[in-house]
């Protein structure tokens, strides 16, 4: 196993000392990273101490180190799982062929682009969560939100260490482009659609950490069975990080809709209004919510038929998440029924492979959906939380702007943009969570519109203060 040198200015497992030129550009990167978190991370919390894990081996057991780290100082390095001996591609038309340690000539560009659009993502996602500090639940809650922050950032030390180490000069221009394009920039935007969006309040974070993050989990899944072994070698170390943010998106929403419960159950009433007028979040608003959220990441996964996922696959460039449990790795030959605007179409499997990928990622959504609505029906409420179908709302791909409910009917544009209001939040819905926002400090303490986690970080009790304000 490889061993971690944190005594570098770097930290990484790569012998990055062995390759100077290579140390020499990364070391030249990363104070425009450092001045990139101090413009555009978390506002005001620079001189905080935040109890936060930081990786120091990928070994699958006690990876990760705890301590107090001012956010500045944090040890972003790079790290990649273990090599797997004599690993041979496992999908595509070179199936069984030896895996890439270079890149080839004529995927280059495509790779290329691939890996900066996932790490485009992750300093977006800094970006959109800046100002959520200020509004933190509690100081766990405000430790989980920098746990996550730190992380984004470490995702695109990954990302850089590719385009460095694999893409010359056209490599080191793009790791300088991702710190110049910005969320919701209106000259240099991110590069996906959900990246651009504001995130102003915390249900909104933990939406975006249940589905968003998720989209991530699968694209780093795909990426993990990539025949280019450094992007697959670096993606299967991501994915260890990666679990801790949607278990913040699970449980953070599994909190609120608990807090909830009591409150309707203290009140005896699942009126909305007086839910609200005592500081809880209605369910029907969490809905709306989960349906805002949920809808923006599935167009994440791209067009429904797509020649980009087709090459990507054929390539050997991107495979299925968890390739292994499929039968048929080539897919030439094979179709798949998709249901289109204007009836079922048969499309070549190779070409629809973003669609697969979108609804096997829409089947490990309902886990958190079991999970909530088991708490509704123990307390005895009829109401169920649903997921809307891989149809509505897109804004790519064949359903991109046509007006389908969260069930998949096609319906009449005048029905669809009056129900619409329905469906997903308001501005009235916005302006009343906003008003829930207020931070809350005091240690173990909670806002009053979530519940308090079953227990706290690394066995450690609720009251530690996960977050030294000073
Ligand atoms: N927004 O053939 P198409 C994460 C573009 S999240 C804007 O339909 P394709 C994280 C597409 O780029 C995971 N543009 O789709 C989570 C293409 O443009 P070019 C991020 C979009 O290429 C939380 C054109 O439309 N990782 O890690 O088969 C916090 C035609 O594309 C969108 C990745 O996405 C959109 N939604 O698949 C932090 C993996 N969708 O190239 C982090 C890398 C499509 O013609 N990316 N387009 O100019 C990919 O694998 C693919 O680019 C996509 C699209 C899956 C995104």
């Amino acid at each position: 196993m490889s061993s971690i040198n944190y005594a570098e200015k770097i930290p990484n497992n790569v012998n990055l000392a062995n390759d100077r030129t290579l140390q020499r550009a990364l070391e030249h990167w990363q104070p425009h990273f450092l001045q990139w978190w101090h413009e555009m991370g978390p506002t005001d919390f620079e001189s905080a101490d935040v109890y936060l894990r930081t990786a120091v081996s990928v070994d699958a057991q006690g990876w990760a180190h705890y301590g107090a780290v001012h956010m500045p100082d944090y040890r972003w390095g790079i790290f990649l799982a273990d090599a797997v001996p004599d690993r041979k591609i496992g999908f595509g038309d070179q199936m069984g062929a030896p895996a890439w340690q270079q890149v080839p000539g004529e995927y280059r560009s495509t790779l290329r682009r691939l890996i900066v659009t996932q790490g485009d993502t992750e300093p977006a996602s800094v970006e959109q969560q800046r100002m959520l500090g200020h509004t933190c639940p509690s100081l766990y809650d405000l430790r989980n939100l920098f746990q996550v922050n730190v992380e984004e950032g470490r995702h695109l030390w990954a990302m850089v260490y590719l385009l460095h180490a694999y893409f010359g000069r056209d490599g080191r221009e793009e790791a300088e482009e991702l710190l110049a394009r910005h969320s919701g920039d209106a000259d240099k935007p991110r590069i996906l659609t959900t990246f651009n969006e504001p995130m102003r309040d915390w249900l909104s974070f933990f939406c975006f950490t249940y589905f968003t993050d998720r989209d991530g989990k699968y694209q780093l899944k795909s990426f993990a069975e990539s025949a280019f072994d450094p992007l697959s070698r670096t993606c299967r170390f991501m994915l260890t990080e990666e679990a801790h943010h949607m278990f913040v998106g699970e449980t953070g929403i599994s909190r609120v809709v608990k807090r909830t419960l009591e409150v309707m159950k203290e009140l005896g009433t699942d009126d909305p209004a007086r839910i609200r007028a005592h500081g809880a979040i209605d369910l029907p608003t969490v809905q709306r919510y989960l349906n805002y959220w949920c809808s923006s990441s599935l167009d994440l996964f791209g067009s429904e038929i797509s020649s980009n996922s087709a090459t990507n696959f054929a390539s050997g460039m991107k495979g299925r998440p968890d390739e292994t449990q499929y039968e048929d790795h080539v897919l030439r030959g094979k179709s798949i029924k998709l249901l289109m605007p204007d009836g079922e179409q048969d499309v070549p499997m190779l070409n629809a492979l973003n669609e697969v990928m979108r609804e096997s990622y829409l089947r490990d959504c309902e886990i958190g959906l079991k999970r909530w609505n088991r708490q509704i029906e123990r307390a005895g409420h009829a109401l169920r939380l649903t997921l809307p179908t891989s149809r509505f709302r897109r804004s790519i791909g064949p359903w991109a702007g046509l007006p389908v409910s969260p069930e998949g009917k096609l319906i009449a544009k005048e029905e669809y943009e009056k129900k619409l209001r329905a469906w997903i939040p308001t501005e009235t819905d916005q302006a009343f969570i906003q008003s829930l926002m207020h931070k809350v400090v005091a240690p173990g303490k909670m806002a009053g519109w979530i519940a308090p986690p079953e227990r706290g970080i690394n066995n450690l009790p609720l009251e530690y203060e996960y977050v030294n304000l000073h």
